[in-house]
């Protein structure tokens, strides 16, 4: 996410009539579009109808909608308004006042249960910010959330959308500018953790299936000024915190971290995957979290589109995934709607490789363009995506079952499976041993690696 707007359109005046019809228990704020339909025979122009996500289709013993857990995220779609750094909102939202009050908020909220049904979606996040105002002390904060999760547990209920996870926004407000656990103020520390216990207790009580923590400002912007290894400290000690009053309350949803490289934060502790990994270990809380890993955020980091999915995957530390697409050619976190097969492919055949993602999802973290203005387009960004991946995972189980990859990389390392290999892999080879070899057997011979065979078995299945 980079544009993040808590309160936005502050031109639009609160017209009661214009916005009081959306009040209504029976209000429909999508009155144009109905339920998203499959029809695998639908023409290219009709983009509002799912030509390949057919929830209950079976792929490898498991439905598509058990593979893929889609879920909308509430604060792109339901926050994002348009405005750049150059220019003001342009997404306008007919039911959405620009307001912060609470019915506006909860107008907000219908409208997205609206949204999700619609789609078909089973799952949505949240920051706890997204969801609700944020006011003058933590405790009329803590009161205007009480009574929006009442709605959401209520929306949640009557269309049995379900709660992937739920986090704590500790990057908007100024008082986190220098960060929130890695603030050198202990006050503000304070504060970060008083948010996150409440959030906490929301995410129990709305059933969320995990926790993301994002730290867009845990990170430095000069080394002059920071003092790196308290700070890293002091994020660590957030984080035992965390797990230890998820156990308190009895939450059983899994505990994410997001990595990313920078933006805001000029260099962010949370890297990538790598770095997260040996952040855990280091503190002794690999067995606490786990990753949610987001491919734009990867890009950023220099690596290719998969890579932190299939790192954090091997080390068993792959959680969920903010499916989404940056433009590598812009360098930025541009959260695009991913369209692209073969990257979703990629994604797909890690997924199926480790057994699924539960209790994680693919959460789309993306906006539309801030030209994409109709409410369809909210609609036809969404479809697009789920059908990417509903190809990717299609073509991903033919690919597995096929074994043509799979046999190529077992073959590869065929060497470690007898002889000095087997020690090798068994830890029970010396520097001596490697020596004796060589002298028995003389100098090896290169072996191809393959490339363009494999990325020409790859293409046939996209
Ligand atoms: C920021 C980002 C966040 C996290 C949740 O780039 O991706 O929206 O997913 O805070
Ligand atoms: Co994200």
């Amino acid at each position: 996410m980079s544009s993040f707007a808590p309160e936005s359109g502050g031109q639009r005046a609160t017209s009661s009539d214009k916005y009081a019809k959306y009040d209504k228990q029976d209000a429909e704020f999508f009155p144009d579009i109905g339920k998203i339909a499959f029809r695998s025979n639908a023409g290219p122009t009709e983009t509002l109808v799912f030509k390949h996500y057919n929830p209950t289709e079976v792929v490898m013993g498991r439905s598509m909608e058990e593979w893929l857990r889609f879920s909308v995220c509430f604060w792109h779609t339901f926050r994002g308004t348009g405005a750049d750094p150059f220019g003001f909102p342009t997404l306008i939202r007919p039911w959405d006042d620009g307001t912060n009050s609470m019915e506006n908020a909860k107008r907000r909220l219908r409208a997205a249960f609206e949204f999700f049904s619609k789609l078909g979606i089973k799952y949505w996040t949240f920051h706890d910010r997204d969801i609700a105002p944020e006011r003058e002390t933590l405790e009329e904060t803590n009161k205007d959330l009480d009574e929006i999760t009442d709605l959401a547990l209520e929306l949640q209920k009557a269309t049995g959308v379900k709660l992937l996870w739920a986090t704590s926004n500790l990057f908007a407000n100024p008082r986190y500018m220098n960060g929130a656990a890695s603030n050198p103020d202990a006050h503000i520390f304070a504060y970060a953790g008083a948010q996150v216990k409440k959030c906490l207790e929301v995410a129990k009580k709305l059933g969320a299936e995990n926790f993301v923590f994002w730290g867009g400002r845990e990170g430095y912007h000069t080394l002059l000024n920071t003092d790196i290894l308290a700070e890293q400290n002091h994020l660590a000690s957030f984080f035992k915190m965390a797990a230890a009053y998820k156990k308190k309350i009895g939450f059983t949803g899994t505990l994410l971290i997001e990595p990313k490289p920078k933006e805001p934060a000029k260099h962010q502790y949370d890297y990538d995957a790598m770095t997260v990994i040996a952040f855990l270990k280091h503190y002794g809380l690999e067995k606490e979290y786990k990753l949610n890993i987001e491919p734009n955020h990867t890009t950023l980091a220099g690596h290719g589109y998969e890579h932190d999915i299939v790192m954090a995957s091997v080390f068993g530390m792959l959680g969920s995934i903010d499916s989404n697409t940056g433009s590598p050619d812009l360098g930025w976190d541009t959260d695009q709607f991913p369209m692209d097969i073969k990257n979703a492919t990629l994604v797909m055949k890690t997924v199926i490789e480790q057994g699924g993602i539960q209790p994680g999802g693919l959460n789309f973290d993306c906006k539309v363009r801030r030209e994409s203005t109709d409410l369809k387009d909210m609609y036809i960004a969404h479809i697009g995506a789920m059908d990417t991946f509903a190809r990717g995972l299609k073509n991903a189980s033919k690919l597995i079952q096929d074994g043509l990859l799979k046999n190529l990389v077992k073959e590869r390392y065929s060497s470690y499976t007898a002889g000095i290999g087997k020690k090798i892999e068994d830890g029970t080879a010396t520097l001596e041993d490697l020596e004796q070899y060589i002298l028995e057997k003389g100098n090896p011979h290169a072996v191809s690696g393959q490339q363009e065979h494999c990325e020409s078995i790859l293409n046939f299945y996209i």
